[in-house]
């Protein structure tokens, strides 16, 4: 089996430009919007973990923005999605309210999980966001068994997991792959291949950095894309949704991608990290998802970059006054813990 994967991550295609020829404008202006809204709602994050405000760890996405904002392009909010350790994104990617992310992760009772879950115990369902845990591969079953509903329901909705290249090595994914295939579920396995788990690299833990042929095992259609490109991921995810929506059974896509900071906070991990280094982390950012979408924009003569500017501008003032509001909020009260958390006999 060829591996495509060899291509997609050599840094000397990095700076090839994406392409936006034929997509709609409103939704290139809206995905940059998103893109950026995410990464500085991360950086918040990780500025108020540095400064010791919040009191757990925080795994940051920070240069992942294009899969979750391609992903959600297409999603219903009846869709069920389910993450895991790293989820900022998938949620605010289905509703970017940065204050009650601000707010949850510091423990207050506005947060979407009103304070209850921090992090990595991030729900809001209405959005379609049906939770996210630290237990590695951990909702991928509950994610096809969602799907298996639905389909049991007829509601045309689908399930939705996030699933890192680490996580595949957690037999669960695997009768998850198969149970899914064999019912004809209407679910769609997301690979964030990120290259590294925790701070080990793929080609360390296994024998083939390219996840996709799991898919292959399980007879799954897939589509391998750059993970770096919004448009190529937005492109790829609306044609296997709609294979799943009618009724073709589940679909695989797997995104090469890369982290900024480390496995977890505001660090780069460069010093624990086996085969991370500085120069591996500077190609990346040079493969940055927002400035390519942006290049591509200005030279199409979709906006300026002063309009792109106000936009930036908007949105550090919206994310300021969110964060200290959010800090200003209360703790929820101990005996709400008996209501959310432990059940009352
Ligand atoms: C069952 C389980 N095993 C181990 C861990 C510790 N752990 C947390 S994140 C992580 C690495 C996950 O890597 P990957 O799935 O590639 O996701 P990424 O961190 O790259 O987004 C590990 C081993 C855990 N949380 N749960
Ligand atoms: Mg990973």
């Amino acid at each position: 089996m060829k591996n495509q994967l060899e291509e997609l991550s050599n840094p000397e295609r990095f700076h090839s430009p994406i392409g936006i020829k034929d997509f709609p404008t409103d939704t290139l202006i809206e995905m940059f919007e998103l893109m950026m809204t995410i990464r500085k709602t991360e950086q918040r994050l990780a500025l108020g973990r540095k400064d010791g405000l919040i009191g757990g760890p925080v795994h940051l996405g920070v240069g992942q923005e294009a899969i979750a904002v391609g992903i959600s392009e297409y999603l219903r909010k009846t869709d069920r999605v389910f993450g895991a350790h790293r989820s900022h994104a998938h949620l605010l990617a289905l509703n970017p309210d940065f204050y009650r992310l601000f707010a949850e992760v510091l423990g207050k009772k506005t947060g979407f999980s009103k304070g209850m879950g921090g992090s990595m115990h991030l729900w809001n369902q209405p959005s379609g966001f049906y939770g996210s845990v630290p237990i590695v591969a951990g909702t991928v079953s509950l994610a096809v068994g969602a799907a298996m509903a639905a389909k049991l329901q007829k509601t045309g909705d689908i399930g939705v997991a996030y699933i890192g290249d680490g996580a595949v090595e957690e037999g669960v994914v695997h009768e998850s792959f198969n149970l899914a295939k064999i019912q004809n579920a209407p679910m769609l396995f997301v690979i964030e291949n990120n290259l590294f788990a925790s701070h080990m690299h793929i080609s360390l833990r296994q024998p083939n950095n390219m996840i996709a042929r799991f898919a292959v095992a399980n007879e799954i259609p897939y589509e391998l894309v750059d993970g770096n490109d919004v448009v190529a991921v937005a492109q790829a995810s609306k044609r296997l949704i709609n294979d799943i929506r009618a009724g073709k059974g589940p679909r695989l896509i797997e995104l090469v991608t890369y982290r900024w900071y480390g496995h977890v906070d505001w660090r780069d991990d460069v010093d624990v990290g086996v085969k991370r280094s500085l120069d591996d982390i500077d190609n990346w950012k040079a493969r940055d998802p927002i400035a390519r979408l942006s290049k591509a924009m200005i030279k199409a003569n979709i906006w300026s970059a002063e309009q792109q500017e106000a936009l930036e501008v908007k949105l550090d003032r919206n994310i300021r006054s969110a964060w200290d509001k959010a800090m200003n909020d209360s703790y929820p009260s101990s005996d709400s813990t008996l209501k959310y958390v432990y059940a009352a006999t």
